[in-house]
């Protein structure tokens, strides 16, 4: 398999998980700026979508979408731990969390990379994903993960978002359960070779 992944980008969560299962795996880093591979090729091509997370599958086959998958990842590999099994209902609440990050957290920080949005709008942005996290922060207080104990598909997408505050002026310092909960989850095996292979001072 290959993830086209960029540094830093929400490509980082299938990255922890192909890690965390063992997969076989290369990565492609993919210019996000001029949307070329590192041979120069179109990464539209590839990717019409022009987004990572992108997984190219042996037979040739692509997946896309970030939560989709890490699914695929977790049930390829029988990770029953990473996303439980159909019918039980803790599956669901994993679900509802990678719905969660996906379309309140990942898709709030956008605009925030933006340069279009000025100043103003942004902050305004940063606000509401600070009302988003203060909430992240009460479900996790107790817990090391986002469902209990066990770390899941929707920690590693957790992580890897959460991961861009400091880049867009969201102070999380008051935060303390999710601060404890990135630091937990940057001490993963997986974690530190995702963040070493994608170049990221943290990974030293
Ligand atoms: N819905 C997609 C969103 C992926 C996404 O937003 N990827 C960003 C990086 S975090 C990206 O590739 N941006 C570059 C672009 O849109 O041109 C998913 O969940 O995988």
């Amino acid at each position: 398999m290959k993830l086209f992944y960029s540094p830093g980008a929400c490509s980082q969560a299938p990255h922890i998980l192909l890690r965390e299962t063992g997969a076989a795996f290369t990565l492609v880093k993919v210019d996000l700026g001029q949307h070329r591979t590192p041979e120069g090729d179109n990464y539209y091509e590839l990717n019409p979508k022009g987004q990572v997370p992108l997984l190219a599958l042996d037979d040739g086959t692509t997946l896309s979408e970030g939560p989709v998958i890490a699914q695929y990842i977790a049930e390829r590999a029988g990770r029953q731990d990473l996303l439980p099994p159909v019918g039980s209902l803790v599956r669901y609440k994993v679900l509802e969390w990678q719905n969660y990050i996906t379309s309140e957290l990942h898709k709030s920080f956008s605009p925030l990379f933006d340069p279009r949005f000025d100043a103003a709008t942004k902050a305004l942005h940063v606000q509401q994903l600070g009302k988003k996290y203060a909430w992240v922060n009460s479900r996790l207080e107790g817990q090391a993960y986002l469902t209990g104990e066990q770390f899941t598909v929707a920690d590693a997408y957790l992580f890897a978002v959460t991961n861009w505050a400091p880049n867009v002026g969201l102070d999380l310092s008051a935060l303390a359960n999710v601060l404890a909960f990135l630091a937990r989850v940057a001490q993963r095996d997986s974690v530190r070779a995702a963040l070493a292979a994608e170049g990221l001072a943290k990974a030293a």
